[in-house]
């Protein structure tokens, strides 16, 4: 019964989470054993390629605590990120990815240059001082993104209905995998659902942690 409950209250928010009139979809992803994966990048193309609109919002990737933060940043083709220094220490960034190379040499504050990231591809950073530090970057040639949250769930509307396809990224997969689906979204009444799995490397023990 308090399984029941509990179900009935989970459908109950997920209802209540959408607007009436929204056209969109809500994605949930799991790793193959069903565990949610939260920080999967998750964008949303017109199938056939029409062309999107080009809004690039600008972001920014924090240094503190000798981390990137965020881990990961989905941005759309054409987007600057800044690269804020907040700690007491000076951080050397640099990527060797090809969707975007640079090498942002030691300094401290705001001083860092501002990116533009003019490719779509994923761009993994790394700082020459601190090795533990990385961040990923996933360029996408569309306005239609998000990221899964704490729960694996992201949302995400779109300006009408039709066929869209649906990718699902996230940097631990084997092989670097982008899974993705076809989805036909329909305008209003509720959002379009899709649920990916995706395969993930086995997790790595860090010997220094032992
Ligand atoms: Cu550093």
């Amino acid at each position: 019964m308090q399984r029941l409950t509990r179900r009935a209250v989970f459908c109950l928010t997920l209802l209540s989470a959408v607007r009436a009139g929204a056209t969109g979809i809500a994605v949930q992803v799991q790793d193959a054993t069903g565990k949610v994966l939260p920080d999967t990048v998750i964008y949303v193309e017109p199938e056939g390629g029409a062309p999107a609109p080009k809004t690039p919002a600008g972001t920014q990737i924090e240094q503190k605590g000798l981390k990137f933060m965020p881990l990961v940043s989905v941005v759309q083709v054409g987007a600057t990120i800044t690269f804020p220094n907040n700690d007491k220490v000076r951080h050397h960034i640099y990527s060797f990815s090809p969707a975007h190379k640079f090498d942002q040499k030691l300094y401290s504050g705001q001083a860092a240059t501002p990116q533009v990231f003019d490719k779509a591809g994923t761009v993994v950073l790394g700082c020459n001082i601190h090795d533990k530090m990385i961040a990923y970057v996933k360029v996408v040639d569309t306005p239609y993104f998000a990221k899964t949250d704490g729960a694996g769930a992201a949302r995400i509307e779109l300006p009408a209905a039709g066929k869209y396809v649906v990718k699902a990224w996230h940097y631990n997969t084997l092989g670097g995998a982008t899974l993705e689906q076809t989805l036909t979204v329909k305008a209003g009444a509720e959002l379009s659902t899709a649920v990916f799995k995706l395969p993930m490397k086995p997790v790595v023990v860090d010997d220094a942690s032992l």
